[in-house]
């Protein structure tokens, strides 16, 4: 994969994925294969979400004046807003925009439902699509001006302290969730020049893609009680106050999607881990003259029986040769393929092939353990993706000491580490020097010297070439 851009453009159109031949920049269509590894990320989502979140949805459009309201919120969007002037013939006499995002169509609501503190903590999320006009280069999946598969979060709380739970607990969702898919990640707080507008604070998960860039893949916000005064959310406590609530959000986007399919991929195509994929094992008969009418009836019962227990299975049994059909099931990245000849049944024996490690090996067929067996494989693929996508992240993490090692280490390449004083204009400089951005800070450190001022060092910061 030398070129990863021109690999994942091209396995996007080969694998049916999305079609960017949609005229409009930034906008593209969902096809059917696409379509199904989105709906199965979604379901993993939802899983974990539904737990004590509710799901709503929102009106697309937002009056003007209610984006405006909070100040440094639209500040943050205000180049980005699509706009809705006209119904028809008729000049709106109040614009209408495209949600870049959904605070300030929400919050004026939440106001009129957040009463007492007996109501709270309230959680609620929607998927939905935004609009964002990008003027950095836009990419299929990646940075889109329609932003298809947006899940925002959004949470009410009594105090600060609940908020901060919220946002370490929204952190865990996100991590299960990742871990689930095999995407490594790692959860940085964002200098707070590049926080979400409105924000007290953002925690943000980056994963790197095959060429070496950073992507941003989810973003959790303590907001505080900004919006909260701006939107005039308030509840009453026991002894009959009124006070403002606390609220967090948190979300992701299509980015999953893109790093499902760039982060396992190889060179033959896509490599789905089974919880996303659309066929998760796909059987091939191998056919001769003879016995061709037994191998076809033990595949119809053996996929019949795994698609009892919940599997998502194919027989293909297509009038092509086999060569043909393994390609192309190869390139759409099926977990596991079943080759299954006469003399296989007769032996009591199958062929299988992971698509992971692309290891032929013969499975004994046993009646009465082969859900459990090959139950056992699906497990054993998504537990190799997640190593392999970890190890390679982690071999991309390197400590620098200095700014020239840093420099020199980086090469528009993985993250670097490095002891920072936290000041602002400290860390332009260090950006100015390397020419990176920096990505977020990590953790605490102590009795270390900043890499750039030398004044006492007060977290580890990490520099990445990002997307
Ligand atoms: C959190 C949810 C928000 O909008 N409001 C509700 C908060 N945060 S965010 O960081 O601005 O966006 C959330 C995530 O969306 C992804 N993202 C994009 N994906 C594809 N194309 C884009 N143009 C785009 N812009 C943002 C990022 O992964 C981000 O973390
Ligand atoms: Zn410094």
């Amino acid at each position: 994969m030398s070129n990863f851009s021109e690999w994942f453009h091209n396995i996007l159109e080969e694998a049916e994925i999305i079609d960017t031949r949609y005229p409009i920049k930034g906008m593209h269509v969902w096809q059917p294969q696409g379509f199904k590894i989105r709906k199965y990320a979604l379901k993993l989502l939802r899983e974990l979400l539904d737990d004590d979140h509710e799901e709503v949805l929102f009106p697309l459009l937002i009056p003007e004046d209610e984006l405006a309201k909070e100040a440094i919120h639209v500040k943050g969007f205000e180049e980005e807003v699509y706009w809705i002037t006209h119904g028809g013939l008729t000049p709106l006499n109040k614009k209408l925009a495209l949600r870049p995002t959904s605070e300030t169509a929400m919050y004026p609501i939440f106001k009129l439902w957040v009463r007492s503190h007996s109501d709270l903590p309230m959680k609620f999320y929607q998927v939905v699509n935004t609009f964002r006009y990008e003027t950095k280069h836009t990419r299929p999946l990646i940075r889109v001006r329609e932003i298809t598969t947006f899940k925002e979060a959004h949470t009410i709380h009594v105090n600060s302290e609940g908020a901060q739970n919220q946002v370490n607990d929204a952190i865990e969702i996100y991590q299960s969730f990742f871990d689930q898919l095999g995407i490594p990640y790692i959860v940085t707080r964002r200098p707070d020049w590049d926080k979400f507008p409105g924000a007290d604070y953002t925690m943000a998960f980056d994963t790197i893609l095959p060429d070496g860039k950073t992507l941003q893949i989810g973003t959790v916000h303590n907001l505080g009680q900004t919006f909260a005064q701006t939107f005039d959310i308030t509840y009453e406590t026991a002894d009959g106050e009124h006070e403002h609530v606390y609220q967090t959000c948190y979300g992701l986007s299509d980015r999953v999607i893109a790093s499902i399919i760039g982060i396992h991929g190889d060179s033959s195509g896509l490599i789905l881990p089974p919880s996303v994929a659309p066929y998760q094992v796909v059987i091939v008969p191998v056919l001769f003259k003879k016995g061709a009418q037994e191998v076809i009836d033990f595949c119809r019962q053996l996929a019949n029986k795994l698609k009892k227990h919940g599997m998502r299975v194919h027989f293909d049994d297509r009038d092509l040769r086999a060569g043909k059909k393994y390609y192309e099931w190869e390139m759409r990245g099926v977990p596991l393929r079943l080759e299954i000849g006469p003399r296989d049944i007769a032996n009591n024996k199958m062929v299988t092939l992971r698509r992971d490690t692309m290891e032929k090996e013969f499975l004994d067929y046993h009646e009465e353990t082969i859900i459990n067996d090959i139950n056992q494989i699906l497990t054993d693929i998504t537990g190799n993706l997640k190593n392999k996508a970890w190890q390679k992240f982690n071999e991309n993490i390197r400590p620098a000491k200095s700014l020239e090692e840093a420099k020199e280490l980086i090469q528009n390449r993985g993250i670097i580490s490095f002891n920072w004083c936290g000041d602002e204009s400290c860390g332009k400089e260090i950006e100015e020097f390397v020419q990176v951005d920096i990505l977020g800070l990590q953790q605490e450190s102590q009795d270390e010297k900043c890499i750039n001022c030398n004044s006492p060092s007060k977290t580890i910061a990490l520099l990445a070439k990002t997307y």
